[in-house]
């Protein structure tokens, strides 16, 4: 059993039943004391120190890759002639699990090398990857003991949870699990899909069991692969899942340790794909799917996960993949808004990244290797989002902020005009990150705006990133 660190151990102990009856009384009152604090109340009894510390490095990074990968690459999102699937093939296509089963001996990614991924999420800039140790089809892309639905069981025979995580080990990246408790594979997970019907009548199926065996698989998971920074559940919604087991489950995975991060889709709390949690639910921090919050989350952890193209799983088909542009500006968007990125890659059935999602990151990359300053351990814009960019933040010591104004939109003549008051011109230096070693006049204009006048014409038509430093 994992220690519970936070709630008081009950230890056993001898009584007559007369004088246990007012310990029930108390425990029944307690408890339902506890049910109507929830509202209010923190899940968890943390100090803000002790949690600013444990979400430290989560905050800092700012970006991280999201990696969907499972036997759902082998069909590539094309069943029977229909093309539009990912890794929701086996529920949208209606594939009876004995059909789907066999993936599992066409799962041979012979290209897989972990090194060449994690390295590429590395030069892009990100600093974790989050992936699919189990997504929704039940599938477990590790060795486990608990189960035969795993890659042990393919031809390809290799723990690839366990080369990613020595990769990631040896490059300095931080690996994160994603893992559903939505199954539709074991015997035990309820509800079934309607339209399995006879297929797979329910029997003797014990939720209870399923929930056991997800508990097995995470010990694994947090004991097998080094240090794992965050467990990102998923698959929350259906009404076998309620917030007390959300509860349990928070408290069992921090057990697991202490100081790993666990995503709010372990509880009830979400509020459809705007993904931010009701008060009192379990959850260090929001999850807005496919879209980025209009004006951020003041005082609130979130991560904006999002696909390159319009699937999670690798979709042959799928081409509709964002511009590098679209890509950058929404990683300084969501920065300019106090969250992270998740960005999603798809790998292919031969355990190669789309060649689309290749060029994307090694893009992505070349702007990091200039700006990454202007992201890393930001905070969130002192000033509404504008029309010709966004601005984040970096608090000094001496409470003096550093200013990071993403020009996405080159003002006319290169003349950039900011609101008064933003910064005292006298005490700080502006430059481009581009090119740090030549400053940049600040000057007040009309009503104490500030004047600063730039190049004729942007030296990243994508994301021009201009420094205003104060002076030491
Ligand atoms: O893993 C990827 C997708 O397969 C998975 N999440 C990302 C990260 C995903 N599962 N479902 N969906 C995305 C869409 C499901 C939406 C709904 Fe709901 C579930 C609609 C109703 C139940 C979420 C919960 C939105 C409203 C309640």
């Amino acid at each position: 059993m994992p220690r519970q660190l936070w709630e008081p151990g009950t230890e056993g102990n001898t009584m007559s039943f007369k004088k246990l009856v007012p310990i029930f009384a108390a425990i029944v009152i307690l408890q339902f004391c506890a049910a109507t604090a929830r509202a209010a109340e923190p899940v968890v009894q943390e100090s803000k120190e002790a949690r600013d510390a444990r979400m430290g490095w989560w905050r800092d990074a700012r970006f991280g890759m999201f990696i969907h990968w499972g036997l759902y690459a082998v069909p590539a999102g094309e069943w029977n002639g229909k093309t539009t699937y990912g890794e929701w093939i086996r529920t949208e296509a209606e594939i009876p699990l004995a059909e789907y089963e066999k993936f599992r001996d066409q799962f041979n990614p012979v290209k897989f090398d972990a090194q060449a991924w994690v390295r590429m999420a590395k030069a892009a800039g990100m600093k974790y990857i989050t992936i699919t140790s189990k997504h929704h089809d039940g599938f477990s892309l590790f060795d486990s003991k608990h189960t035969d639905w795993d890659v042990m069981s393919t031809p390809f025979q290799r723990d690839i949870l366990k080369e990613l995580s020595e990769a990631c080990a040896a490059e300095g990246i931080t690996l994160c699990f994603y893992h559903s408790i939505m199954d539709w594979h074991h015997s035990d997970y309820l509800p079934r899909r309607k339209w399995e019907g006879e297929q797979r009548p329910v029997g003797d199926a014990d939720y209870g069991r399923y929930v056991e065996y997800m508990k097995h698989q995470l010990e694994e998971l947090t004991a097998n692969y080094g240090k794992i920074g965050v467990l990102w559940y998923d698959g929350e919604w259906e009404h076998t899942w309620t917030h007390e087991r959300g509860l349990d489950l928070y408290n069992f995975t921090r057990g697991l340790d202490p100081e790993i991060i666990v995503n709010n889709r372990v509880d009830k709390g979400r509020s459809g794909m705007a993904g931010m949690s009701a008060e009192g639910s379990a959850g260090d921090f929001g999850t807005p799917e496919q879209e980025i919050p209009a004006t951020g989350l003041p005082g609130k952890d979130w991560e904006t996960c999002m696909t390159m193209n319009n699937h999670w799983g690798y979709n042959a088909h799928d081409k509709e993949f964002k511009s590098t542009q679209d890509l950058i500006r929404k990683l300084a968007d969501i920065a300019s808004k106090g969250g992270n990125f998740l960005l999603n890659v798809g790998p292919m059935a031969n355990g190669e990244f789309p060649p689309e999602s290749v060029q994307r990151l090694q893009e992505i990359g070349a702007w990091m290797d200039v700006n990454g300053q202007s992201i890393y351990g930001t905070q969130a814009s002192p000033i509404a989002e504008t029309p010709w960019g966004r601005c984040t933040q970096k608090l000094g010591a001496n409470g003096k902020t550093t200013l990071y104004l993403h020009v996405f939109e080159w003002p006319r003549k290169g003349l950039l005009v900011l609101p008064a008051g933003l910064i005292d011109p006298g005490t700080y230096r502006a430059t481009l990150l581009a090119s740090p070693g030549t400053p940049l006049t600040i000057e007040k204009g009309k009503k104490d705006r500030l004047h600063i006048q730039l190049p004729d014409t942007a030296p990243d038509a994508i994301d021009t990133v201009l420094m205003l430093a104060p002076l030491p």
